[in-house]
Parts: C-alpha cells; structure tokens; sequence
C-alpha cells in the first residue's frame, strides 16, 4: 500500500514510519510512504497557509490554494482520500478493513479550525472522527488511522492474532498473564496454569463476556457467541437484574 500524508508537522508522523511494525512493514516493501509539507505550496512570501474565516468566528481555516497544489502534485484525484476530522464518521474496524483494501491512500492533516470546505468537496472521499473528543490536529487521528489500516494489510502481521480480536469478534480480550506465577503477593489465576485447555478457554470465554457486559454492554447486539456463551450471557443478565432488583435499581421497559 501507498500512503501519502499532506501535513504541516512531518515531524510528528515521521517517526511513526521508523518504529516497530510499522518500520518492518516498510523494510518489507508491504507499506511505502510519503510525506508532504504542504507549506511548501504557499503561494506568497511569508508562505501563508490559513486566514480568518469569512461570517467571522475563532479560529482560522487552511486555505484553498496551497492544499490544492499539494494535492495536485500527489495526483489526489482518482485516489482515496481521507480527511480525519472531528465532523466526520466515526471510525471503526469496518472502516479500518474497507481502507485496507485500497492500493493507496492519501490523508490530509488538519489544523486550527480545519479545511476550507471546497476542498473537501473537491477531493476528499472519506471524512472520519477518531472519536467524541479535540484533539489540536490531524496528525495524531492520522496515525491512529493508519495504525488500524495498515496491520490489516496481508503479510504486516501474523494471521492468527488477527482472528482473536476483540473488536473482529465484539467481546473485548481476556485478561493476560506472563511469568512470574507470583508478583507482589498477588497471583495468575490457578485455571491458567493447570494445563487444562477446555477450562482455560471456557475461563478465558467467561471473562471476555463479563467484562464486555461491564464495560461495553453496547458491543453485545454485534457479537457472535458460542451456545455455551449465549447460554452464560443469559445467566450473567438474569444474575444482574436479580440484582437490580433487590437493590430497587430495575426500571423495567
Ligand atoms: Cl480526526 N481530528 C481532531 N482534531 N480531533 C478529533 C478527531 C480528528 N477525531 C476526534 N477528535
């Protein structure tokens, strides 16, 4: 895959590019990549990339111009690309696969109050929030974007960690345990270390579903679970709302 990143601080994606998996991905020829300044495409002396907004208001917005040599230059048109912004869809791991389908992609880094809207009509395909927060740019969504893309794509990672995730399967993971079997008085869970697979997978099945019904309730419509899964989950809600009631919580519906 290509990806192409139109930023104003090369210097916060670079490095992302030099590390871990991501560096290996490179080196591999599986990922390669290109950075543009596109100051660099400021069109007058003081190379000026935002001005105030028209109708008033905080803030200033990036200017059409240099945008648009930058994208031009990179042959934007006909590409997928992407614009991360808080206005956008929020992300997932749908997205996450649908864009690692694509040979190549081109990411738009944001700032201040954002791109001038001609722009987003004229070349951006995707707008995508990473979530309902700020953050001061688009550089950290854009990583966090590629970061999601890019592991997809064949050969980046093995294929069996893939298949175990959480969000591939809508439970969140188990709890991990790595040697030594005792650390500051407190101890793995006995099941982990009997060496009996049936019981550590039904441990492992039970704490995924406990702690998605804890955490992220709103995950279970999605999820695909096993009849013996489906069977604990009915047990879990019915424990719960027993619960609820004796503790007068039950609003029923
Ligand atoms: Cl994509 N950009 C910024 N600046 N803030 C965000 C975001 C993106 N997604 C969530 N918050």
């Amino acid at each position: 895959m290509k990806i192409t990143i139109l930023s104003l601080f090369p210097m916060m994606i670079e490095p992302f590019f030099k590390s871990s998996i991501m560096r290996r991905a490179v080196e591999k020829g599986i990922v390669s990549y290109r950075i543009i300044d596109f100051r660099e495409f400021a069109d007058d002396a003081y190379n000026r990339v935002d001005d105030i907004p028209y109708g008033g208001g905080a803030g200033m917005v990036l200017m059409p111009q240099p945008l648009s040599k930058a994208l031009e230059s990179v042959s934007a048109r006909g590409k997928r690309v992407v614009y991360p912004t808080p206005s956008g869809r929020l992300f997932d791991q749908k997205k996450a696969y649908e864009l690692a389908a694509e040979e190549e992609l081109v990411f738009i880094c944001g700032h201040y109050e954002g791109l001038d809207q001609r722009i987003i009509d004229e070349y951006v395909d995707d707008e995508i929030s990473i979530g309902d927060y700020v953050l001061t740019s688009g550089e950290t969504a854009t990583l966090v974007i590629i970061d999601a893309v890019f592991r997809l794509i064949d050969g980046v990672i093995a294929k069996d960690s893939l298949e175990e995730e959480s969000f591939s399967s809508c439970l969140l993971e188990y709890p991990q345990y790595t040697r030594p079997a005792r650390y500051c008085s407190s101890c793995v869970p006995d099941v982990l270390l009997s060496g009996h697979h049936a019981h550590i997978t039904e441990w492992r099945d039970d704490q995924r579903l406990a702690r998605t019904m804890h955490v992220r309730p709103d995950l279970l419509s999605g999820a695909s679970l096993s009849p013996r899964m489906r069977r604990k989950l009915i047990k879990v809600i019915e424990e719960k709302r027993t619960e609820d009631l004796e503790n007068g919580h039950y609003q029923g519906n």
